[in-house]
């Protein structure tokens, strides 16, 4: 071991790409390598065949980005990713959740519903293959990932909620990132990790990144959250709520939640589908 955390995972992943940006904020010295470059090392740490994985430097491994980060936060607390108060603090780790698990459906879905995205991100991410062999393994990769939009429950039925859905949580955002550099204040929160890693990598896709582009204040985030930088204190809750409120209400309490109350009951009972009417 080299004595620095090393931190498995890879651009195209909104999961890898959250960690990352956290150990850049941190100032946590660590080495960024991808699955295939680490192979020894990921062979002998994943439990799970999932990035990101982080081996830190007494060689022990740690997966799922969420217990990655609070596990880092407990040893590197300063400076802390949350915020003071008790509501902006709860709001942060629910916004945090609800970019892992609904905003990974905006990113997926948009990444692999049309054409368009199937063939460009196919390549992209084949693009490191010598030259003769990228169109084969483009085609690999889109045959492999575009029956899984399954997974995040994208259909005929669902695809125009969750494409609404990612509209406007990115004009809610446009408006509440203009006059502050992260979604909690000066500095970025856990809840900015969250949702960053899949609004970054949804903006690296042609579909999604035109939408993303039609929001400058949410661009300007995105680039900002590639190394975040302490700018100045979180602001409190009264400072916060008149444009984050609408996230809450809107997609949070309206979307995300009853979804993930009947997700849960499925899994309770072992179904593999289940109906939800979202508002
Ligand atoms: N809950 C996990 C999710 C990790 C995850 O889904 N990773 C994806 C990439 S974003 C993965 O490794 N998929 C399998 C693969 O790429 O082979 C986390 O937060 O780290």
């Amino acid at each position: 071991m080299t004595g620095n955390y090393i931190v498995i995972g890879s651009e195209e992943s909104p999961y890898s790409v959250k960690v990352r940006s956290y150990f850049r904020y941190k100032k946590i010295p660590h080495e960024w390598r991808g699955r295939n470059e680490a192979a020894d090392l990921y062979a002998k740490h994943a439990r799970l065949p999932l990035i990101p994985l982080v081996v830190t430097p007494d060689d022990t491994g740690i997966q799922d980005s969420t217990p990655i980060i609070e596990t880092m936060e407990a040893k590197y607390p300063a400076p802390s990713i949350h915020p003071a108060g008790a509501v902006g603090r709860f709001v942060s780790a629910l916004l945090e959740e609800f970019g892992d698990e609904w905003g990974n459906k905006w990113m997926f879905h948009m990444r692999w519903a049309r054409e368009i995205d199937q063939v460009t991100v196919s390549r992209r991410f084949a693009a490191d293959a010598p030259p003769e062999k990228i169109d084969t393994l483009a085609q690999t990769i889109r045959e492999r990932m575009v029956p899984r939009v399954w997974f995040v429950g994208s259909n005929e039925v669902t695809a125009p909620q969750i494409e609404k859905s990612f509209a406007d949580v990115l004009r809610l955002l446009d408006a509440h990132l203009a006059s502050r550099p992260y979604l909690f204040g000066g500095r970025p929160a856990f809840g900015d990790f969250g949702l960053w890693g899949q609004i970054y990598e949804a903006g690296r896709d042609p579909t999604a990144g035109a939408l993303v582009n039609k929001a400058p204040n949410v661009v300007a985030w995105i680039d900002r959250m590639l190394d975040p930088q302490d700018l100045g204190e979180f602001e409190d809750w009264p400072a916060l709520e008149p444009t984050l409120l609408g996230v809450l209400s809107d997609q949070v309490a309206g979307l995300f939640l009853p979804w993930d109350v009947a997700n849960a009951k499925a899994i309770a009972s072992a179904e593999d589908e289940f109906d939800v009417t979202l508002k």
